[in-house]
């Protein structure tokens, strides 16, 4: 055997175990060991039968994700795994696959090519591969439906979640949940196999779970529909159906061909290169150079939140959530119940909806402490502080803070916009302030962008990266400069979506052609659910740093003016009705008709691929910039923001993913041309010409292949 792959035996049951730290994916070798192992127990005579399980925390996590991408480049011939579980299927001994940890892709696949399945009560088996752009590649469409039957199947393939033991069982997916020692129990499992002295059954073989052509068709038909809506734009879903269906009418073999023909398109398209790299982005966030893994960190055992309004209110809950006692402390009785009562709510409605029971939200609501003084901050381990977004307000309570909080306390604003080093200021600890800017409904969006502030200690920032993981946030370290990363590139990406509309684009049009090109909403859309407001007041507080020189949008003040927020008010860029649908306002059109006229704005005929160019390029060369200028530490640090944030469509992956794809020398020439056409905004970015020029991508500036100085 290899060190990849080891056996071992008790007795006469031979034990393969798979050794391929973190995560026993099927990286090259393993597949071989796997075979290997196989052969030997089916040649030796004193063996009666076999377990496979996986060495460390899990079972097989699946094939090995970074090898996808040196097949996809040609580096690597890519090979089949089927030969394998043929080979395991048909051993004349039975073979038993032992599952802790998570059997997931591939390593599902593997285990269904076993006569049998146990698992550990905490196991989970799954087909995520949909999640990275592709289907199962390895037969799991066509096994899953076998042993699962089509429906569970179908949902599992194509929508990528996992189960857990419990439902593995009832779905036939294992045969067995062993409690205590998982290895001691598989063993005992192929003992009593062993004892029946029967054929090991073949998965490949059974037929009697695919069910009859027309429950199939309604089940294929709704798992497009939902494909369709939850899953708008990926072509994966769609493709793992399809597969799925092949199993239901054509013969092993010829399914798994179709399979493969799929998964192969998949594999070579965009959307996979796009969603691996959102994968592996993900990970990569949490790896910030000048803080190693050893730095120590500030456990939060007790945390405390100012502001009960709708932002403080959803951090409360993630530290609820999270099982982290919270004291939720407001300036008045009135809004410090009105913020309980919407926590309240917001909980009762995901108890009614079944994602959690009554007692959990019994345990979550104890866990936040109503407060209207700062009598119990002294044992807080951190502070979030979620007050309106104005810098006089945020250095009182700053100021407050730094008298009652413990030294090592973690001191963190949810500022949007505003600069830590000044909140900072106020107090007398600056290294232990720090921002933490959670995006709204913050109990529901993923993104934490994490603030440095000059002075703010390494401890503070591992600590936070910590809570991140612990919240179930992905969180991204970001600089200090005005709108940190993401809203820093939305002023752009929001003025050029205003810019087009009094250029002659019509609202819906411009949120029609972002909501197809896969942004969760259009952005006119977006800023009257944000509410309006929220950006004149910036506006407001900033007008001292705008170039007066420079065009600036001139209908959302206006609408402003004219008590149209959004949303909230009934009316913005659209006119809403009582159930919040969003129908075109004439009343706006005119409006914009009139202001363009006045500011000297020619109208004309404005198509999607502009709408997408002027918006697309505008967030890009703003990315440019702050990573130029060190705000974000890597261009994926950007996408992993856009995606989890802003509702970017992760199977683009990132605006600069996405940029890369497009070809940076195309972006460039045509932000050089809307230079020309609209002026100073559309300065290009230094570095964005710098790659342009070179043929670069942003992938080889984080990958080191490119220096700004070069
Ligand atoms: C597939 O199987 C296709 C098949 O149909 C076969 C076709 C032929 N490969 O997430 P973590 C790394 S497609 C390579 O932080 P956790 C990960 O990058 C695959 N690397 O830990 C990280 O590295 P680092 C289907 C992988 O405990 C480290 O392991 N399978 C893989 O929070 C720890 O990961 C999947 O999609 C991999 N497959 O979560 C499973 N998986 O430390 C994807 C992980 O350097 N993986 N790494 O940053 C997961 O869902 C989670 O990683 C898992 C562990 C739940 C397993």
């Amino acid at each position: 055997m290899s060190e990849l792959v080891l056996l071992s035996k008790d007795g006469d049951v031979a034990i393969i175990t798979v050794n391929n730290p973190p995560v026993n994916a099927l990286s090259p070798g393993v597949p071989e060991g796997i075979a290997a192992a196989v052969e030997e127990i089916s040649k030796d005579a004193r063996i009666k039968a076999g377990v496979l399980v996986g060495g460390g925390s899990t079972f097989i996590a699946g094939a090995d994700i970074k090898e996808f991408g040196r097949v996809t480049s040609g580096e690597r011939k890519g090979g089949s795994l089927l030969p394998l579980l043929a080979a395991i299927e048909d051993c004349p001994k039975p073979l038993i696959a032992a599952i802790h940890g998570t059997a997931f892709g591939g390593g599902l696949e593997v285990a269904m090519a076993f006569h049998y399945r146990v698992a550990a009560p905490t196991a989970q088996v799954g087909q995520p591969e949909v999640k990275l752009g592709i289907i199962p590649g390895a037969a799991g469409t066509q096994r899953l439906p076998r042993l699962a039957g089509t429906a569970k199947a179908v949902e599992m393939c194509a929508f990528g979640e996992p189960v857990r033991a419990k439902e593995a069982l009832d779905h036939g997916i294992i045969d067995s949940i062993i409690e205590g020692d998982l290895l001691a129990g598989a063993v005992a499992f192929a003992r009593e196999v062993v004892a029946k002295n029967e054929q090991p059954p073949r998965t490949r073989e059974r037929s009697e779970k695919l069910g009859d052509e027309q429950t199939n068709a309604q089940v294929f038909a709704a798992a497009r529909e939902q494909a369709k809506k939850t899953r708008r734009g990926q072509t994966a879903p769609l493709a793992a159906i399809e597969a799925v269906e092949a199993a239901t009418r054509l013969s092993f073999e010829e399914g798994c061909r179709k399979e493969a023909e799929l998964f192969r398109d998949c594999l070579f398209g965009d959307q996979s290169k796009a969603l691996i790299h959102v994968f592996f982005g993900e990970r990569e966030v949490a790896r910030i150079p000048d803080i190693p893994k050893e730095t120590p960190r500030i456990e939060i055992k007790k945390a405390a939140v100012i502001g009960a309004g709708t932002m403080g209110g959803g951090i409360a809950m993630n530290y609820a959530n999270a099982g982290i006692p919270v004291l939720l402390k407001e300036s008045s009785q009135e809004m410090l119940d009105r913020g309980l009562a919407t926590i309240k709510k917001n909980y009762a409605n995901s108890v009614k909806k079944g994602r959690f029971s009554q007692e959990v939200m019994d345990r979550r609501m104890a866990l936040i402490t109503p407060a209207l003084t700062y009598d119990g901050f002294e044992d807080a381990d951190i502070v979030t502080e979620a007050v309106f977004e104005g810098m006089e307000l945020k250095k009182e309570v700053f100021a407050e803070l730094d008298k009652v909080c413990k030294p090592e306390a973690i001191l963190a604003s949810n500022t949007s916009t505003l600069n830590i080093d000044e909140i900072a200021s106020a107090t007398s600890r600056p290294q232990q302030v720090i921002g933490h800017h959670f995006f709204s409904p913050a109990n529901v969006m993923r993104l934490l962008e994490i603030v440095r502030g000059k002075a703010t200690s390494k401890e503070v920032i591992a600590s936070s990266m910590a809570l991140a993981k612990k919240l179930k946030k992905v969180g991204v370290l970001v600089g200090n400069c005005r709108g940190f990363v993401g809203n820093r590139m939305l002023a752009p990406y929001m003025r050029e979506a205003q810019f087009l509309v009094e250029e002659g684009a019509r609202p819906e049009e411009v949120d029609a052609a972002l909501y197809k090109f896969g942004m969760a909403m259009g952005p006119l859309a977006m800023g009257d659910l944000a509410g309006l407001d929220v950006g004149w007041r910036i506006r407001k507080e900033y007008k001292h740093l705008e170039d007066p020189n420079a065009r600036h949008p001139v209908v959302v003040d206006r609408l402003c003016e004219m008590g149209r927020y959004g949303q909230k008010t009934g009316a913005g860029w659209y006119r809403y009705d009582e159930s919040r649908k969003a129908t075109p306002d004439p009343e706006v059109e005119e409006l914009i008709r009139q202001l363009a006229a006045e500011a000297g704005i020619q109208r004309r005929e404005i198509g999607g691929d502009e709408i997408i160019e002027r918006t697309m390029y505008a967030l890009v060369n703003e990315g440019a910039r702050i990573l130029e200028e060190g705000y974000a530490l890597r261009a994926v640090d950007i996408d992993i923001i856009y995606i989890n944030g802003y509702g970017y469509p992760a199977w683009r992956g990132g605006p600069m993913w996405y940029a890369d794809t497009v070809g940076l020398k195309k972006v460039f020439d045509r932000i050089v041309e809307f230079h020309a056409q609209h002026g100073e905004l559309w300065q290009p970015a230094p570095l964005l010409k710098l790659l342009a020029e070179q043929g670069k991508t942003f992938a080889d500036f984080d990958n080191g292949n490119i220096s700004i100085t070069a």
